[in-house]
């Protein structure tokens, strides 16, 4: 159809049902389709095309010109080309777990991929205090797989170079050096800071120069660490789960970075779906049994992720140099220190900077909100200060629940 072939335009749901008819052998031709936007992220739109005899579906995903979120970012819509690529060699690398595309169209910046609806996104299925037994096994198989498998360690050294420029995201990289680097550690007015908290982020953080010069140093890190061909924005609002499923998707801010950036953000969207179950769960077993699964889960990434990157090196490694008795060790152990950086960056951000997590922003009471956010802060801070030490699961456990016990419950009147 000429309409799509001409000029890129961002396409309303009329349209996006049209296009879902040029899709060659998917609809039967007159199939009685329905189209309705579902995106609800901050950047894309999102449109599920339903064939309402055979209940066949698809996904089109468009990049518009600016974020979702707010006219103020202009963006380039490169980032569905980069989403598309990542996700068809992610689909290579760790089979399965993540949507399959069916595709890709340049002029419009749009891909078509599989429809997940029979999935859950796993930020909201934790708000209704869900618990998937699979996540910790199938994120970690997804976390080796993609950044080992990706690393100068595995391969080809050329082939990891064209890779590096092939992933080169500028403009969603300055997002994030932005967002999560810079702005949530000064009195910035991007910010969007809940009243009660802004003392607290004043007192601890922003008046803290040794500590902002640890976040100063994780930036250059973020920018200068071509490791892994990372995902670049694995928080809980981009995974898909049911109980026996776990789909990854949405790594349009993938780039060729430090492995512990996606490690780091599964973590702390973990601490978050903690910090909203403490608040509101009031059923003392009941919220006894949830934290006790989502405690188990963090700290099992940790240690299974630590485990099958181990055996992954010992059976993938080619780079003849990270054979040294000692490297493989030193190699995990940066990636650690990384995650847990990561980790403390991830829940500052999120509470401070300007997008926030329904994890917290839906604590109904708001001295609880302020509680949960000055321990995440708390967290946050010693997480980024304390992370050449913090290695095992228990370690970062013991860091939650250290934290959870320092920071009293207040008067919930409020
Ligand atoms: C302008 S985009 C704001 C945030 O949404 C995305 O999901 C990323 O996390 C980004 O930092
Ligand atoms: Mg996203």
């Amino acid at each position: 159809m000429l309409k799509f072939t001409t000029h890129y335009f961002t396409m309303t749901e009329t349209d996006a049902l049209e296009y879902a008819r040029t899709i060659p052998n998917f609809f039967p031709e007159n199939a009685s389709l329905i189209c309705q936007e579902i995106g609800d992220g901050n950047m894309n739109y999102v449109f599920r095309i339903e064939d309402q005899d055979t209940k066949k579906s698809l996904i089109i995903k468009q990049a518009g010109p600016t974020a979702r979120i707010s006219d103020q970012f202009k963006l380039s819509t490169d980032r569905n080309r980069i989403e598309t690529e990542l996700l068809k060699l992610q689909n290579k690398l760790a089979p399965g777990l993540v949507p399959l595309i069916y595709h890709y169209d340049e002029l419009m910046s749009c891909c078509v991929m599989e429809d997940l609806s029979d999935h859950q996104i796993l930020r909201k299925a934790l708000l209704e205090y869900k618990t998937f037994p699979l996540f910790s096994e199938h994120i970690t198989t997804f976390l080796v797989n993609t950044l080992l498998l990706t690393s100068d360690v595995v391969l080809n050294h050329k082939e990891k170079k064209s890779l590096v420029k092939n992933f080169i995201n500028p403009k969603l990289c300055e997002i994030s050096e932005d967002l999560v680097y810079t702005e949530p550690f000064f009195d910035c007015k991007n910010n969007e800071i809940f009243p009660l908290t802004k003392a607290f982020a004043q007192a601890e953080l922003w008046s803290d120069d040794a500590f902002r010069l640890e976040t100063a140093k994780l930036k250059f890190e973020f920018m200068a660490n071509a490791q892994s061909l990372i995902h670049g924005d694995l928080h809980t609002g981009s995974i898909f789960v049911t109980p026996q499923s776990t789909k990854i998707i949405d790594p349009e801010f993938g780039f060729y970075g430090p492995a512990g950036y996606d490690i780091g953000n599964v973590i702390a969207n973990l601490i978050f779906a903690y910090l909203h179950a403490d608040a509101e769960i009031t059923d003392f077993i009941q919220k006894s049994k949830y934290l006790e699964w989502l405690t188990k889960t963090i700290k099992e990434i940790i240690d299974l992720f630590s485990l099958k990157f181990t055996a992954s090196w010992q059976k993938h490694v080619t780079e003849p140099t990270a054979n040294y008795p000692g490297f493989a060790e030193y190699y995990l152990s940066s990636i650690l220190r990384d995650t847990a950086a990561v980790t403390g960056l991830e829940l500052c951000r999120r509470i401070i900077g300007l997008a926030h997590v329904a994890d917290i922003t839906s604590i109904r009471n708001m001295n609880k909100r302020l509680r949960a956010e000055k321990i995440g802060l708390t967290m946050g801070k010693h997480f980024i200060t304390n992370r050449t030490t913090i290695k095992s699961g228990q370690d970062f456990i013991n860091v939650l629940t250290s934290t959870i016990a320092k920071i009293t419950p207040l008067n919930t009147d409020i």
